[in-house]
């Protein structure tokens, strides 16, 4: 018989190979050593350095599925894994790694043509280029499919579409060097994506002012996008049609989550333990009271069954074998278990777990809210769409 080990306690080891063993100690060992230091001064500063892409770059931590142009090209689960030791530090960490990993490398990998993957994918990889994902706009979060912003053909300049319309709440945009922006094409309705350089948009068509004072993710960059006729050349839009596009990419980035949140949660049961065996009250640690362990037990169960819930997934994506309905039900219960279990020590800072509070209040937001999650999966049971 085995002994119980609370650190690994349903052995969730032993369902991992030793090549993602491997990632997930690299990715561990950098996050621990390189992000944790930093965390509180970005936190409170509101203060993202983009140099953490150029890190995780530089250690293969990018793209890691995709499997050309120099990418790990690793199974979901590692690049589940590498998600979940990130944000064991901190969501926005991970935020600003799954958008530049899944909604900017991902559309491109997936719906790029040769020369869009041969001419983006190597810097996005290396983190010298910095991407970002337009969808929700002012008026339409939860319904993507109602977007204003438009693309129409440029009026002077042959071969370009002009760019017109807002996207708001978008992570990295006032530092993105490639925003991959969706919109409706004038003539067919459709919605496309679109990749526009910063570099290249004439002053005045693009702006991407910073979202302030959040109160959760404050160590990730939000901002707008804000298009006023941005030319755009038509050889720069994905070749994929409809909101299928963004949401295959969302796929993946909602995985990230699904794993990413149980790093925050087992952050938290660590802190709390810790806490709770030094912390004494009635001549007695705080660990020894009945209703501190019922909670310990809660968190633990459910970070355990979060993480092989996961990675079970992970395996049918890598197999073809997905439904979009299972990604909804591990973001959904993921997401929610992580927030109901993060729960102590909430008052300063300094104890990490408030912040990870904080977070996850966002995290339960983005990539589709968890009542929108649960509307997905009510589809999925009943055949009734109950969003409208
Ligand atoms: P619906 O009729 O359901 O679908 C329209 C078309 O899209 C296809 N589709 C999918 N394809 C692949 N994977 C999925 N998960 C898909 N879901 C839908 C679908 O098959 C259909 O294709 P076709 O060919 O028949 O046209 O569309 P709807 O408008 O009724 O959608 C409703 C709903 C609620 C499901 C959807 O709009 C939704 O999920 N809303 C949530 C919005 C959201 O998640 N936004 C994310 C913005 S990005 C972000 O938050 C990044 S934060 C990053 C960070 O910082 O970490
Ligand atoms: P709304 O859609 O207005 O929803 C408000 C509430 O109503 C929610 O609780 C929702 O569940 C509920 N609701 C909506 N419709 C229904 C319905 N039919 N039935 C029942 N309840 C319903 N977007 C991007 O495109 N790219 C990014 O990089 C990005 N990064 C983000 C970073 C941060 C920090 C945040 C906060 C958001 C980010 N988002 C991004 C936007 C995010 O995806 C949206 O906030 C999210 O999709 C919800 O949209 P909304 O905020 O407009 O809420």
């Amino acid at each position: 018989m085995a002994r119980f080990d609370w650190e690994d306690s349903l052995s969730v080891k032993n369902a991992l190979t030793p090549e993602e063993l491997d990632i997930q100690e690299t990715a561990r060992a950098y996050c621990q050593e390189r992000l944790l230091p930093r965390v509180l001064d970005a936190y409170r500063g509101e203060d993202y350095d983009s140099n953490i892409l150029k890190e995780m770059g530089s250690l293969g931590l990018l793209g890691a599925t995709i499997p050309t142009h120099g990418c790990a090209g690793v199974s979901s689960v590692a690049s589940g894994l590498i998600a979940k030791e990130v944000e064991r530090v901190d969501s926005g960490y991970r935020s600003g790694m799954s958008v530049q990993s899944s909604l900017a490398m991902g559309p491109i990998s997936e719906h790029g043509t040769a020369e869009q993957k041969d001419r983006f994918l190597p810097q996005l990889r290396d983190g010298t280029m910095i991407g970002c994902f337009g969808l929700t706009e002012p008026n339409h979060g939860s319904d993507p499919g109602s977007m204003e912003t438009i693309a129409r053909d440029h009026p002077t300049k042959k071969g370009y579409f002009s760019l017109s319309g807002a996207k708001t709440w978008i992570t990295n945009s006032p530092i993105a060097d490639l925003l991959i922006v969706w919109a409706k094409l004038e003539t067919t309705g459709k919605i496309r994506g679109f990749l526009i350089e910063r570099g290249e948009c004439p002053p005045g068509t693009l702006e991407t002012p910073s979202l302030k004072h959040k109160n959760g993710l404050r160590a990730s960059i939000t901002g707008m996008i804000q298009l006023d006729n941005c030319p755009v050349p038509a050889e720069n839009m994905l070749q994929v049609e409809g909101l299928k596009g963004p949401f295959s990419c969302l796929n993946s980035a909602r995985y990230g989550i699904a794993f990413g949140t149980m790093g925050a949660l087992e952050d938290c049961i660590t802190r709390a333990r810790t806490y709770s065996l030094d912390r004494n009250q009635f001549k007695k640690p705080l660990a020894s009271y009945q209703l501190i362990q019922k909670k310990l037990a809660d968190a633990l169960t459910d970070a355990a069954y979060g993480t092989l819930a996961a990675i079970h997934v992970g395996r049918l994506k890598d197999d073809g074998e997905m439904a979009p309905e299972m990604i909804s039900m591990i973001k959904r219960q993921n997401c929610d278990r992580a927030l109901a279990g993060a729960r102590a020590n909430a008052a300063s800072d300094e104890y990490h777990i408030g912040r990870h509070v904080a977070n996850l209040f966002v995290v339960q937001t983005y990539e589709g809210q968890s009542d929108i999650h649960s509307l997905i999966i009510g589809r999925g049971i009943t055949g009734l769409q109950a969003f409208h």
